[in-house]
């Protein structure tokens, strides 16, 4: 089992002489970076700082060379058939805006239906609202259960000849639970869907494959996986990229410019418009190391666990309830509560005042709060950092929370 001491000393900000005592919390919104990332970043800046796939000198060949090594990282990582399958993008939301310019555009008209969830990410849900209003096409919603799982006793309700996409998340960010995109992209094959999957979540803790899940495409972020923030990876099978216009445009992704017309670099280029994100990419390609090096399944092992504990004696604090994560749903490292009713943002102020980082709010998913019929959750997301102490510390601030509000 993973020792989580260990791992937090390896991450510079809790050495931090005014964070020694911070229980970081707020996971999912971001993650800590470990030494290995921050030195990657301050190697590039410092040794071989250079644009990339331009310089016919040493340091912008050295430049280029470590960008590109990161494509194939992640290409391996995921279990893609060819780097060129990897996009970088800034994170999650620009490579989901990427499909519904570049794919959903080009390929909608009215009549056509676009399938979601009511547990969507509001950037896995906004893009495909603007996508159907201006191709006609409709939005369609799986409902979720009280048990804060997909309600999938209907799908051939949801999922017909009109379905042109499906857009699902692979782990709420709300609710923590892991849907089961496999059967769900195998169903939408049989009705001639695409498949996008957000797995912003998912994949900072869990192994992926994407061949293996026959996704159209998957999106990431590199700041929620111990990368630094700026970063991100669209993955999508080479034929839809191929076929896909491109979304942004500029320097890089053109092979030949005229004054009448361009043409388009190879792919993935034909989708990196302009600088990129170098030495973001550069630090993510050190974020993963690290993660092989301390094991995905062992990561994920671990956050399974911590969660269960944090579960059980959350379920101890007098007047706090846990939204999802029902006996037999599959659900980790996420947990949203709220204490009897007391206001969120006060719970995360009390907690503030421990220093406990939570996050409260509507967690960009407002569809799930109108489905339990509240505003906003007070939402604890573990990764790899915290210990056993950091729960006896959030359910001890939060024990003395409600004995000073009652
Ligand atoms: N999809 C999911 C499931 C997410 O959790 C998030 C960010 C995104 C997409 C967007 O990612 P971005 O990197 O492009 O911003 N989620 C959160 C969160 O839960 N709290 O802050 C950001």
């Amino acid at each position: 089992m993973l020792d989580p001491n260990k791992i937090k000393s390896r991450f510079p900000i809790f050495s931090d002489s005014e964070n020694t005592d911070l229980v970081f919390l707020d996971n999912a919104s971001t993650t800590q970076k470990p030494d290995v990332v921050v030195e990657k970043l301050n190697d590039f800046y410092s040794r071989y700082n250079a644009n990339v796939h331009r310089g016919i000198y040493r340091i912008g060949e050295l430049a280029t060379m470590e960008y590109e090594s990161v494509r194939k990282k992640i290409a391996g990582f995921i279990n893609a058939k060819s780097e060129k399958n990897i996009v970088f993008t800034k994170g999650t939301t620009e490579s989901i805006n990427l499909v519904a310019y570049s794919w959903a555009r080009k390929n909608l008209s009215p009549g056509d239906e676009i399938l979601v969830t009511e547990m969507e990410h509001h950037s896995n849900l906004v893009p495909w609202q603007l996508a159907a209003q201006q191709t006609g096409a409709t939005l369609r919603y799986i409902p979720i259960t009280e048990a804060g799982e997909l309600d999938l006793s209907d799908l051939e309700k949801y999922l017909n000849s009109k379905t042109k996409l499906v857009a699902i998340v692979h782990q709420s960010n709300i609710l923590g639970t892991i849907n089961p995109v496999k059967k769900i992209i195998d169903l939408a094959h049989n009705v001639g869907a695409k498949v996008l999957i957000d797995g912003a979540q998912y994949i900072t803790h869990a192994s992926l494959n994407v061949d293996e899940l026959d996704c159209d495409f998957y999106a990431f972020s590199g700041h929620k996986m111990m990368g630094p923030t700026g970063v991100g990876v669209l993955y999508a099978k080479q034929v839809l990229l191929e076929e896909m216009d491109p979304f942004l445009s500029g320097g890089d992704m053109i092979l030949s410019v005229s004054m009448e017309k361009s043409t388009w670099n190879d792919i993935p280029y034909k989708f990196e418009a302009g600088t990129p994100n170098i030495a973001q990419v550069i630090g993510l390609g050190a974020a993963i190391q690290f993660i092989e090096d301390t094991g995905i399944d062992k990561i994920d092992e671990f956050i399974t666990s911590l969660t269960k504990t944090a579960i059980t004696k959350l379920q101890s604090v007098r007047g706090l309830r846990i939204y999802g994560h029902g006996p037999s749903s599959d659900s980790t490292s996420v947990i949203s509560f709220n204490l009897a009713d007391i206001h969120p943002h006060d719970v995360a102020q009390f907690l503030d005042m421990d220093n406990i980082a939570v996050r409260a709010g509507h967690h960009c998913t407002q569809p799930v709060m109108l489905k339990y019929n509240i505003s906003s959750t007070v939402r604890a997301s573990l990764y790899i950092y915290n210990t056993p102490q950091d729960i006896e510390r959030l359910v001890g601030s939060l024990q003395k929370t409600i004995n000073f509000m009652s």
